[in-house]
């Protein structure tokens, strides 16, 4: 894809107030586009301008360092919130609140405008070093009749290791305890590792539930990533009691688990359906300089540890060096340096018009929500949002045209059209 340097308007992010390009110079030099940014959107230069870790070639066009977007619509970033605890996930919890978990082992509710609410406790213990603790959470698709949620978490094998858990459990009526807890899935086997538990989790419009399981990072998980008789590197469709979901593509493999939706994955901590199409949407950390935005599609293989952009963190090249093969899937995009991708949603709104249907994403070591626009499976452009806050954002929740995020550092902020 084509572009030019243009002139455009300085744009000026100070503290964490809003930024209006609406100015535009119409002098500006006219710009090749077939993306679908809005009329008033430019294509940029890429965001990216750091050397990459390596000299791998992308697949096709655009799988990397797109042309920048940028937002024209003000907007403003306000601090709701501040020292929470160690928040992991945020989701919409009813009408005006969200539940919030913390890695530490609780869950929270905290208004639209930022008050916490309410405590909840009595969970399963989580063995909370490192990445572990308390993660995703997802409500029952009947949660106003039955008040049940899911959660993964991090737990400790009696004999040795530790895995990533799905459980479910009943919010009390006072919404202060969790009860009728049951784990109804435990992705086996269980290592000796702190990281890389993966576990975001989604429902369908079926009310079936799809769940991320990263590989654990040690050699011994990675290689399991391509095995179809291990729960490591691998995005599972489950029912709401822990079953296989009817369907699966592995149904009929006696050699592999029936749960299983797709493997080779590496650390998926990133998963959304784009509510428009139905179609489920992952981004997970890869090695250095590999992260990836992926499109899950039923029985695919993702490639871990046979195929990726990236190199070991210590500089060396990670199984053959190659980046394609017939058999595994090409990600829809890849960061090289990387972003660290944590959770991520979809924008299924209008209220900034040129965010519609974009995809949102949580950045750690980049400290930044990445904004990508989407056309027909292709990222057609980018833009880094809120790097002025140097904060690690580890989830962010689309509510009423408007984006909630949450940090490492126990903050909440809100994100939407200035006012
Ligand atoms: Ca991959």
């Amino acid at each position: 894809m084509q572009y030019h340097k243009i002139i455009l308007p300085l744009c000026i992010i100070i503290g964490v107030t809003a930024c209006n390009n609406s100015n535009s110079n119409n002098n500006s030099t006219a710009i090749h586009t077939d993306s679908a940014a809005m009329p008033n959107e430019k294509l940029l230069p890429p965001v990216e301008t750091q050397k990459p870790n390596s000299n791998y070639t992308p697949a096709f066009e655009g799988q990397t360092r797109i042309p920048a977007v940028k937002t024209v619509t003000a907007y403003q970033v306000d601090k709701i919130a501040g020292k929470i605890g160690e928040p992991w996930a945020i989701i919409p919890y009813s009408n005006d609140r969200f539940l919030i978990t913390d890695k530490s082992g609780f869950m929270q509710i905290i208004s639209a405008d930022g008050a916490v609410l309410k405590k909840i406790t009595g969970f399963p213990e989580v063995d909370n070093r490192a990445q572990g603790g308390l993660l995703d959470v997802a409500l029952d698709p009947d949660f106003t009749q039955n008040k049940t949620i899911y959660w993964a978490f991090s737990e400790k094998q009696k004999n040795d290791g530790n895995l990533t858990a799905i459980a479910k459990g009943i919010i009390n009526e006072a919404e202060d305890k969790i009860e009728k807890v049951s784990v109804i899935f435990r992705v086996l086997p269980a290592l000796n590792s702190t990281l890389h538990y993966g576990s975001r989790l989604v429902f369908d419009k079926e009310g079936y539930l799809y769940f991320s399981a990263g590989e654990r990072s040690i050699l011994e998980g990675r290689k399991q990533a391509q095995d179809l008789k291990s729960g490591l590197g691998k995005i599972f469709k489950i029912t709401k009691e822990g079953k296989p979901a009817p369907g699966n593509p592995f149904a009929n493999n006696s050699s592999a688990m029936a749960s299983i939706y797709t493997y080779g994955h590496r650390n998926p901590q990133s998963l959304d359906i784009n509510p428009a199409t139905g179609e489920l949407w992952e981004a997970e950390f890869g090695p250095r300089g590999g992260d990836e935005l992926n499109l899950i599609t039923a029985g695919k293989n993702y490639g871990w540890p046979v195929i990726t952009y990236g190199i070991e963190y210590y500089g060396a090249i990670i199984g053959d060096a190659i980046q394609q093969k017939e058999g595994m899937e090409q990600p829809v995009y890849y960061w090289d340096p990387v972003i660290s991708p944590s959770g991520m949603t979809f924008y299924p709104g209008n209220e900034i018009p040129e965010w519609e249907n974009n995809l949102f994403i949580g950045g750690l070591s980049s400290q930044q929500i990445t904004r990508l626009q989407l056309q027909n499976h292709k990222v057609t452009g980018e833009e880094r949002l809120l790097t002025n806050l140097n904060e690690r954002f580890r989830d962010i929740a689309f509510f009423k045209g408007m984006l909630y995020t949450i940090t490492d550092n126990g903050n909440v902020y809100r994100i939407k059209k200035k006012s």
